[in-house]
């Protein structure tokens, strides 16, 4: 049975503390971390949700950054006929409501007045953190034809990942019978479900939860009233299991998680690969995002490979390899960049003011020359000097000061931070 499209509105998660990606989001919410260059992490499900014709989106999240206000605004703009929107609903203390949002069901919780203001018969409750295209009709369809009250997109993960998710068990007609939030290794093997050929062979004997859920109307605001419930992992969907008809909807094309430094950074640098697994050049599922207006970009005697450079930058830089560049980057001469993001900048700095800066031994907005960046992550407007030496990898061990912090390996520089000449990590 097709659903009418009216009948859907989607919430998306857009991120607790955001502490995972830290120092991403020290000054900005999680969904306005800036992905692949151009994009934001919020443009992902959205886009998801426009390709899939649902045009109703809430974005919940804990504080509302002046940049992820200016990106909703300036680029979800919709004809005032077509009933379509994305608001941006943040925590917000109330007499009734003193707390910040504990968790997502409570985050859904305290917005449910502003959801109960529409009319809809299906939530679609979307994490902020995900990177994957997936056509939300068909789970629409499955969760209608099955009559369920409760519909949760799976994916099969092998045991390594398995911990990190919520995993379960189903029946001969995808109904979900049993679930675990973030199992410990120790009861995995009680875990294993049957899979498809292809699945068993890479490993991946586990059916995970995707944190993508199809809550009927009346049923979440039922669940919604309980305020004990703080979380849907932890005890909406293990306290619904065996008393509702939940269905499993299980998807197998791409699909990772982006809510940690590393995981972030590994999808990013994925973006290079010579057929990656999230396709940006897809005609039918395009990824929005704001329209800048921007001048194409500008190279000098440089050697690209494996890259992605966003417009407006200016780059003098020796040689880019497996590299993602953001806009407006400016990037010195001789300067060599491997396996690094680098965000790029908000503004230009203007020729008069590039004049001062030197003048004034200020260091330039952008990468100077004859750096050497590799395995880095180099977050917007930062003023890094000439000849610096930053080699990332996992000889390196977690540390953090007011410049950079590394994890996991990887040299994550904050944003605007200034790196002096010569400076070496
Ligand atoms: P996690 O991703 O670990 O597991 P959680 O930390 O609750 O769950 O986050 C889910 C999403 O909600 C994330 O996008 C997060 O940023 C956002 N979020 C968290 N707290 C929030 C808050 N207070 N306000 C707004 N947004 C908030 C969940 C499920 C698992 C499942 C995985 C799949 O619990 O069962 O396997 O997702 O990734
Ligand atoms: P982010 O979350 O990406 O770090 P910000 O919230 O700091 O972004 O700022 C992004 C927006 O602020 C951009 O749209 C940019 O145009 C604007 N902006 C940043 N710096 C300046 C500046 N010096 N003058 C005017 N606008 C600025």
């Amino acid at each position: 049975m097709k659903v009418k499209k009216k009948n859907v509105v989607s919430i998306i998660l857009g991120g607790g503390q955001g502490s995972r990606l830290s120092p991403l989001t020290a000054t900005r919410s999680k969904p306005a971390v800036p992905i692949a260059g151009k994009y934001r992490l919020v443009d992902i499900p959205i886009s998801n949700c426009l390709n899939s014709d649902i045009k109703r989106m809430f974005v919940l999240t804990q504080f509302n950054s002046a940049s992820l206000n200016a990106h909703i605004k300036n680029t979800y703009t919709f004809n005032a006929f077509s009933q379509a929107f994305v608001d941006i609903l943040a925590a917000e203390q109330t007499p009734d409501n003193p707390t910040w949002f504990q968790g997502t069901a409570d985050a859904v919780r305290q917005c449910m007045p502003h959801f109960l203001n529409h009319e809809f018969d299906y939530a679609l409750i979307l994490s902020g953190d995900q990177l994957y295209q997936m056509d939300f009709n068909d789970m629409i369809e499955a969760h209608v034809n099955a009559n369920a009250e409760i519909t949760i997109a799976t994916l099969p993960v092998n045991a390594k990942d398995a911990s990190d998710f919520g995993i379960l068990k189903t029946n001969d007609k995808n109904e979900i019978i049993s679930f675990i939030e973030k199992p410990v290794r120790d009861l995995l093997p009680d875990w294993e479900s049957e899979v498809s050929e292809q699945m068993e062979s890479e490993g991946k004997k586990y059916l995970a939860s995707m944190g993508i859920y199809i809550f009927n109307r009346a049923l979440l605001e039922e669940l919604m009233s309980d305020p004990e419930t703080k979380d849907f992992g932890k005890e909406i969907i293990p306290q619904a299991v065996g008393n509702r008809k939940i269905l499993s909807y299980q998807y197998e094309g791409y699909w990772t998680d982006i809510g940690n430094i590393d995981s972030f950074f590994e999808a990013n640098i994925g973006l290079t690969d010579d057929i990656p697994q999230f396709n940006l050049f897809d005609n039918d599922n395009k990824i929005y995002t704001r329209p800048r207006l921007l001048p194409p970009s500008k190279f000098h005697n440089s050697l690209i490979e494996e890259s992605l450079i966003s417009e407006g930058c200016i780059i003098s830089a020796k040689e880019i390899k497996k590299s993602v560049i953001g806009i407006r980057a400016r990037i010195g001469n001789d300067t060599i960049i491997h396996t690094s993001y680098v965000m790029g900048n908000d503004m230009y700095q203007s020729l008069e003011e590039m004049d001062r800066d030197k003048e004034n031994g200020k260091i330039l907005i952008g990468i100077g020359e004859r750096c050497f960046i590799k395995c880095a992550l180099v977050d917007k407007d930062c003023r890094i000097g000439n000849d610096v030496y930053i080699n990332g990898g996992p000889h390196l061990e977690d540390f953090a000061n007011a410049l950079y912090v590394i994890k996991d390996g990887i040299v994550v520089i904050k944003k605007g931070a200034v790196i002096p000449d010569n400076y070496r990590i």
